[in-house]
C-alpha cells in the first residue's frame, strides 16, 4: 500500500472493540500517515456527512476493517483510490484492490471469531492482547466455547497475569464509547491501543472507568421503571436516552420476567428523526415482523427471540400498531 506523502490514507472502522483493535493492528504495521475514521454510530453505511468528511480529507487510499459496507458505499471510497477490507461480516465480495474474509471463503467462524483474529493472521503475527481483546468482544464469554481460540487465549492471559473478566472488562470499557455516542474517542482509541502491551493500561484509564460507572447507573436505573402493560404477556417502556442501551436494558427487563413475556423498549432519542425498537421474549414469529420491517425498507434484524429495528419517528405508531398486531 504505497502512498503519495502529502495525502493520508483513511483507516475505516467499526466502532466496537473489534473494530478498534483491528484498526491498532494495522497501524503498528502501516507506514506513511493514517486518518482513522468511523461511520456515524449505528449505521453500517456511510451517509453524506460522512462522504463530506471523507470528501474533505481526500485519501489517497482506504482500508476498511471489521465493516460490512454496502456497494454504494464502496464505490464511493473507490473514487479516491485503492481500497483494502478486511472483515468477517458474511457479506457479497466487493470489486476492490483486496477483500480479505475468510469467512465467505468457507473459514469457520470458531476459526476466526473476529477481524483481529483475520488481520492478525493475514499479517502473519503472533496473535497478542489486541487479537484477544477483538475476540473478546465480539463474543464474550461464548469465547469459552471455542477450543480453537481458547488455546490461544489461555496462554496469553497467564502471560499477562490476567484473567478472563479482566479482559471483559477492558471490552466493557472500551464498548463505552459507542454507547456514550463518543465518535471522537473511538476514532482516537486505536492510536492509544497501537502502543498498548498490557490490559492493565486500559483497565486504568479513569475516562472510560467513569463511562463504565455512569452507563451502568443509567441502564439500572432505565431497566426499573414501571412498564405499560400492551396486552397480555406484552409489556413495553419508552427511553429518552442519547446514550446506545437499548439492547442491554431490554435484556435485562427480559431477563427479570416470566419466559411467556414479551418486552418491548423504545428510544427516539439516540437518533435525530429515528426510534430505535428492541423486542425481546417470547416473540411468535421474529422472521416474520424481520421481513415485514424490511420489505418496507426499514432496518431490521433479530434471532428467534429478539427483534431490533430503526423506524422513522414520525411513522412510529403507525409502524408499531403493525408489530404489535403481530406479537
Ligand atoms: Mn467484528
Amino acid at each position: 500500500m504505497s502512498q503519495a506523502m502529502d495525502k493520508p490514507g483513511l483507516l475505516l472502522h467499526h466502532w466496537d472493540t473489534d473494530g478498534m483493535s483491528s484498526a491498532a493492528i494495522l497501524l503498528r504495521c502501516l507506514e506513511g500517515t493514517y486518518e482513522t475514521f468511523t461511520p456515524m454510530i449505528g449505521n453500517y453505511l456511510l451517509n453524506d456527512e460522512d462522504k463530506e468528511e471523507i470528501r474533505a480529507l481526500n485519501p489517497d487510499h482506504t482500508i476498511v476493517v471489521d465493516m460490512a459496507l454496502p456497494k454504494d458505499s464502496i464505490e464511493f471510497l473507490k473514487e479516491f483510490g485503492e481500497v483494502h477490507i478486511f472483515d468477517h461480516h458474511l457479506q457479497h465480495r466487493h470489486d476492490v484492490e483486496l477483500h480479505h474474509n475468510p469467512i465467505i471463503s468457507g473459514e469457520s467462524t470458531k476459526r476466526f471469531p473476529s477481524c483481529s483474529w483475520v488481520v492478525t493472521e493475514y499479517l502473519e503475527l503472533e496473535p497478542g492482547l489486541l487479537t484477544l481483546l477483538g475476540a473478546f468482544g465480539d463474543r464474550e464469554t461464548k469465547l469459552k466455547d471455542n477450543h480453537h481460540a481458547m488455546g490461544v487465549v489461555k496462554p496469553l492471559l497467564d502471560s499477562f497475569q490476567v484473567g478472563f473478566d479482566d479482559l471483559l472488562r477492558c471490552v466493557y470499557m472500551m464498548d463505552t464509547l459507542h454507547k456514550l455516542g463518543n465518535r471522537k474517542a473511538i476514532r482516537e482509541i486505536p492510536w492509544f491501543l497501537m502502543d498498548v502491551i498490557h490490559p492493565r493500561e486500559i483497565l486504568a484509564r479513569e475516562d472510560l472507568k467513569d463511562n463504565l460507572d455512569r452507563l451502568e447507573k443509567t441502564i439500572e436505573r432505565e431497566s426499573k421503571r414501571q412498564l405499560n402493560k400492551l396486552k397480555e404477556n406484552l409489556y413495553s417502556l419508552r427511553l429518552e436516552t442519547p446514550y446506545n442501551i437499548i439492547s442491554t436494558v431490554t435484556r435485562r427487563i427480559s431477563w427479570n420476567r416470566s419466559d411467556n413475556d414479551i418486552v418491548m423498549v423504545t428510544n427516539p432519542s439516540f437518533t435525530d428523526g429515528e426510534t430505535q425498537v428492541y423486542i425481546r421474549g417470547a416473540i411468535p414469529d421474529s422472521q416474520e415482523i424481520i421481513e415485514y420491517l424490511r420489505d418496507m425498507g426499514h432496518s431490521a434484524g433479530g434471532k428467534s427471540d429478539v427483534v431490533g429495528m430503526v423506524i422513522p419517528t414520525e411513522r412510529e405508531d403507525e409502524i408499531l400498531k403493525e408489530v404489535v398486531n403481530r406479537l
